[in-house]
């Protein structure tokens, strides 16, 4: 059982007749798409959140130079989004603003009284890729921290409620390129700036035997969290992104209970297998409904559009039970 908000008007569809996979993508896939902004080269790797009864979403589009930047969109059905046309503003708690959201990759968390948009960012501009952390009340106007952690660290996904007291954040170190490795690890905060106590959660193994990451905001269950995860094996035509997914103990979310052994979804269709990096499926994001159960996976496509696929919690929890390693 999902615990969380119920959000009936979240995107929705059946699972397709003749399918039995757990995951199933939505038909009219990719929902942005790779111009949705005008100076867009492609609009991916992006998350969303209900808010007031809608939607808002904070998207990762590199430019026709290549500069990767987090831009601000709204939606009434979480399909259909007007994304601004200029890269999100960023202030520091003076209310001065010290530039514009730069970097790729964000997570968007609800927690007590804010959201938080964490991202990778270059650590001081230039050192080398670490978790940007930023936050607002009102998706007017972002408030930026202290970057999370050293440089080289990449996947900074928060949990969407403090555990034993502290802020929790997955990250997923790596170095200043194309990482060959990676592993997942959990830290603490007392306060949303220090962050220590780091503990080890996943190891890449089996279909991901290159790196594996978080992916979008764990899912509270009455038994863990449930995590999407990205996860990375290496062929010799390059590196192969996918979605896998465990349940992780609900106090210590540090200990994995149940990792499900194959992925729950792989690159296949045309708009995972060709683009600008093709073979990628990365999640960003999911909605849920408690009610229902159902869930809705956000993920970027072929690192060039947005796309949508759901799944059914009870269903998935099985699954991932089902076939644990
Ligand atoms: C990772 C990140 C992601 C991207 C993926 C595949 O290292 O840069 O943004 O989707 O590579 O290119």
């Amino acid at each position: 059982m999902i615990i969380g908000e119920n959000l009936p008007n979240m995107p929705w569809q059946d699972r397709p007749e003749g399918c039995k996979d757990v995951v199933w993508r939505y038909s009219e896939n990719p929902i942005i798409d790779r111009h949705a902004i005008p100076s867009a080269n492609s609009v991916f790797n992006s998350a969303v959140v209900a808010k007031d009864g809608a939607y808002v979403g904070i998207f990762r589009s590199d430019d026709r130079c290549m500069e990767q930047h987090l831009f601000l969109g709204k939606s009434n059905d979480a399909i259909h989004w007007d994304i601004e046309p200029d890269p999100l503003p960023l202030y520091n708690e003076k209310e001065e603003q010290v530039g514009v959201a730069t970097g790729y990759d964000p997570r968007v968390c609800f927690l007590e009284d804010r959201y938080y948009v964490t991202w990778c960012t270059q650590f001081e501009g230039y050192h080398g890729p670490t978790i940007g952390v930023a936050y607002s009340y009102d998706f007017k106007k972002f408030y930026q921290l202290q970057s999370a952690f050293l440089p080289y660290n990449r996947n900074g996904v928060l949990f969407p409620k403090k555990i034993n007291g502290k802020f929790m954040m997955f990250s997923r170190p790596s170095d200043n390129g194309h990482t060959p490795f990676g592993d997942m690890f959990l830290s603490e905060s007392p306060d949303m700036e220090h962050w220590g106590y780091h503990h080890h959660v996943m190891n890449p193994t089996g279909w991901c035997w290159t790196k594996v990451g978080a992916g979008p905001i764990p899912i509270e269950l009455d038994e863990g969290w449930l995590l999407i995860f990205h996860g990375v094996g290496t062929t010799c035509n390059g590196m192969i992104y996918s979605i896998g997914a465990a349940i992780l103990d609900k106090d210590e979310p540090w200990k994995v209970k149940y990792r499900c052994k194959p992925y729950i979804l792989h690159p296949e269709t045309s708009y995972e297998c060709v683009g600008d990096v093709p073979n990628v499926c990365f999640p960003c994001a999911t909605l849920t409904d408690a009610a229902t159960g159902r869930i809705a996976i956000y993920y970027g496509a072929a690192d060039t559009v947005v796309a949508l696929a759901f799944t059914q919690v009870d269903e998935l929890v099985k699954y991932i039970k089902d076939n644990a390693m």
